[in-house]
């Protein structure tokens, strides 16, 4: 790498951070010229939101040096660039994780504070609005990645849709979800640049038509209807303490106003007003993971928009800087996360083909060699088909290079398997059986050089059972890289009592090399470490038990067993599985079989898809067996439920660390990784949980000995569908199972009425289709462990400390470098800065 000389305004340079800005009196510098200039606010009538606005300000200006010299460098020096392109980046608040990259400590932060008179950095965190620019996992999972790629310093952008609602807010009425629109946007947002002069145009709908280019030959051109705009707001990613500021770059529609207003449609005003409308919402608001087909062509839109501003992006910075367009793909590697952004290897051939006149071989070549593709779920609901009528409306062109990509790919299967009708129809991109459908896996699987699960059991089934014939075709291409988590914010961050810890135990290396927590091992079978162990969990959870207390009135007991599973509700997760064994500790307490049960706190959180019925009966019921169970005298001190609404990035900050138990209860072959499950083990709880997912891989690393494991295999699970299951047979064994149904159905836990649970009940008892009562008896022997367990506490506190120590592998910095190696190819890149600061 080369020292770049920025003879700017250099805030926060690493040279001599006394004098680079990240003292406490240049903060407080910073946040006064901020308050005054950007903000105008006087600092004694300053709320803690304007305080808020203004250290946010004044840490950005400090990513600027970094931020920038990252881009020149890349400018200078062409290195191959990661571009993750995802449709959900939830990346959580900001600026915490910015102070921590930074190097600016709580100390320094509070001391410029102070002089605002706020006495603590924590009242001023609580008031930033987070992003909720995903549904859960996987928009996460992208956020995870871009910040252990800054801190690898691989060069990597990241490519998605600054909605402007996010994912809805949760309130909780009468034990019912309710859905309010999220306006993160509203106080303003200070971390984005927007970059208005980098705006690109996307077309939509009209036609092709075909046309003879100057040399004699045939070509397709596409005229659209319709156009956006997509005008880029970048988002600052730094590493931790490297100087990699890498970016996001959401694209927020707009609309055609030049091209329209003044060229064209000048006597239809109106019309072209409707159009402008039209074409803002496309980034209006982000879909729920429902799989329900309402409002579908917008999210088409969305996808194809985010794409196509995202490539043409990345060919105009070859353009920019020189280089020919062949040498795309030593430049940039283009990584699909799952097939929300799949229409971009249609977009990517169209673009190489119709606007830089490259030949179909030559295209497809430099595609191939560019693009791969992450699967994230097996769920026939989650994978993506687009109605073929309703494509060729929006994306005429592409439909017919995915007609060619088709018709090229079907050629070789026919040389492969002559004959063989059902395999071509299986592998087609275009879905036959009945209406004809354009399916996004296929596309993505065919282009990309690599296709990857993330945890080794969903990698194996997405090879034996979804895409056998591919695998079979490509062997090669197929390839496993087990999702990550980071420690930064998941540890760090969110832990700083753990952190500390394990900066005196293992050194503060840790941090950036989770491997080395290896190290505490030494210390399991150190009493008085053990001791120091469990009552670093036990101050975490005192602040949990605050905030439950504050969200919902509920009193718990900061050292009863916390018991906590939180995630989107989906039945494949089976928070009705957990529900049900809650009902049955009940009983026992009610029935006097409950001696040497441990008091419990069982902890619900959650969204469910607004238009996902039983998700949110399951909330219901959750809240209905809360309000029985906390209203029983006899359940004092012995047994409290509590479901925390608007489950999001900064609660999960807050539950991960003070959790004793994960509950990771999913049908086994379902999930297809869980990251949840990764943040609760390396805080130290011990997971309950099936054969599922990344499950597999923790029970493996913490050993069996450290893991509640129950339930049925995914082969298992297989065998009773094929061999016909009876779930009510089941509850005739179980007199526990059906004297808790039972109850449910007389109305116990939901003031007598008998009808509201009954969907449930009719679904667990008809078909229960994920296998509730299948597993129900097996977990409760689990569950029983777990209170044996518990019970010793020296002994649990020792396998909590295995569960941190043996986690490491589950640092995103091992993912990222996976993929690295593995897929990208692509290596770190670091970025030097000379500081000239007077
Ligand atoms: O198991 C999780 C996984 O840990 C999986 O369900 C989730 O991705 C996580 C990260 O790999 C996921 N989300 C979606 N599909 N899989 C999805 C589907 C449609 C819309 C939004 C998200």
């Amino acid at each position: 790498s080369h020292p770049l000389d920025l003879r700017l305004p250099t805030p926060g340079c690493f040279a001599d951070p006394e004098r680079a800005g990240l003292d406490a009196d240049a903060v407080f510098d910073g946040m006064t010229e901020h308050l005054f200039f950007t903000l105008g606010k006087l600092a004694p009538t300053a709320s803690n939101h304007d305080l808020y606005m203004a250290l946010s300000y004044a840490v950005r200006d400090r990513l600027m040096t970094r931020y920038l010299a990252s881009l020149e460098a890349i400018r200078a020096r062409p290195h191959k660039t990661v571009a993750y392109l995802s449709a959900e980046f939830l990346i959580g608040p900001q600026l915490n994780s910015n102070l921590l990259n930074l190097g600016i400590s709580k100390d320094i932060a509070e001391q410029a504070l102070r002089r605002f008179r706020i006495e603590s950095l924590d009242q001023i965190l609580e008031v930033e609005e987070e992003p909720g620019l995903g549904n859960g996992g996987l928009g996460r999972l992208a956020a995870c990645y871009m910040e252990s790629l800054a801190s690898l310093q691989v060069p990597a952008i990241g490519y998605g849709i600054r909605y402007e609602f996010g994912i809805f807010n949760q309130l909780i009425r009468d034990g019912w979800q309710v859905e309010v629109t999220d306006k993160w946007l509203k106080g303003g947002w200070p971390w984005e640049l927007p970059q208005p002069e980098e705006a690109c145009f996307v077309g939509f709908g009209g036609r092709t038509e075909s046309y003879t280019d100057g040399k004699g030959n045939y070509r397709s051109r596409w005229i659209p209807s319709e156009h956006a705009i997509g005008i880029p707001h970048d988002v600052p990613v730094l590493g931790y303490r490297v100087n990699t500021c890498n970016r996001l770059r959401l694209w927020r529609a707009d609309a055609t106003e030049s091209f329209d207003f003044y060229a064209f449609n000048i006597g239809d005003y109106y019309g072209a007003v409707e159009e402008k409308v039209g074409s803002e919402t496309l980034s209006k608001v982000l879909y729920p993971n429902d799989g329900t087909d309402e409002g579908r062509r917008l999210r088409l839109k969305q996808q194809h928009f985010f794409v196509s501003c995202s490539l043409q992006d990345m060919l105009r910075s070859l353009g920019n800087r020189g280089i020919p367009i062949e040498e795309f793909p030593n430049h940039w590697t283009v990584q699909l996360n799952d097939t929300h952004p799949a229409i971009a290897v249609a977009e990517l051939m169209r673009l190489l083909i119709d606007e830089h006149y490259l030949d179909w071989d030559t295209a497809w070549d430099i595609t191939t060699r560019s693009v791969a593709y992450t699967n994230h779920t097996l769920l026939p609901e989650a994978l993506e088909k687009w109605d073929l009528t309703r494509f060729r409306s929006l994306l005429p062109r592409h439909l017919e290079l995915i007609y060619e990509i088709n018709r090229r790919f079907l050629q070789q299967v026919r040389l492969r398997y002559p004959g063989n009708d059902a395999i071509q129809r299986k592998l087609s991109i275009i879905d036959e059986d009945g209406g004809k459908a354009v399916r996004m896996a296929n596309l993505a699987t065919i282009a990309a050089h690599h296709v990857n699960g993330v945890a080794a059991l969903h990698s194996d089934l997405l090879k034996r059972q979804l895409m056998p014939e591919f695998a079979e075709i490509w062997p090669e291409k197929f390839t496993n890289v087990t999702n990550g988590v980071t420690p930064r914010r998941w540890v760090a961050l969110a832990n700083p009592a753990l952190s500390r810890l394990l900066d005196e135990h293992v050194g503060p290396e840790w941090i950036t090399n989770m491997e080395l927590l290896t190290k505490l091992e030494e210390r399991q079978h150190d009493t008085a470490f053990l001791e120091q162990w469990g009552a670093t969990k036990l101050s975490v959870k005192r602040k949990l038990a605050g905030y439950i207390h504050r969200q919902t009135g509920v009193l718990v007991d900061p050292s009863s067993l916390f018991d906590v599973q939180v995630k989107r509700i989906h039945e494949y997760k089976r928070q009705h599985l957990n529900a049900l064994q809650v009902i049955t500790h009940y009983l026992r307490i009610k029935n006097g079989q409950a001696e040497g049960m441990a008091p419990r706190t069982v902890i619900f959180g959650g969204k469910a898809a607004p238009g996902y019925y039983m998700a949110k009966l399951i909330i219901r019921f959750i809240n209905g067996i809360a309000e029985t169970i906390n209203a029983d005298p006899d359940m004092e001190g012995r047994l409290r439920v509590v479901f925390l609404p608007d489950y999001n990035v900064k609660l999960a900050e807050q539950i991960y660390p003070a959790s004793d138990l994960s509950e990771q209860v999913s049908t086994a072959g379902k999930e297809a990784s869980g990251t949840g499950n990764m943040k609760f083990a390396m805080n130290g709880a011990l997971t309950i949980g099936t054969l599922d997912g990344a499950n597999v891989e923790i029970r493996e690393r913490v050993g069996p000995e450290n893991f509640f494991l129950f339930g049925k295999t995914e082969t298992e699970i297989m065998e009773l569908q094929t061999n016909g299951y009876r779930p009510r047979q089941i509850v005739e064994t179980l007199p526990e199972l059906a004297e808790a149904l039972r109850l449910i159905g007389l109305g116990h836990f939901s003031n007598g009425d008998g009808e509201l649970f009954r969907p449930l009940l009719d679904n667990l008892t008809g078909f229960d289709p994920f296998f509730v009562l299948a597993d129900f008896a097996d977990y409760l022997r689990a569950q029983d462990e777990v209170n044996q367990a518990w019970t010793n506490r020296k002994q649990w506190n020792r396998m909590s400390l295995l569960n941190t120590a043996r986690t490491g592998f589950f640092s995103s910095d091992r993912s990222i470098q996976d993929y690295c190696q593995t897929i990208w190819k692509a290596e770190p890149f670091p970025v030097e800065i000379t500081c000239d600061v007077p």
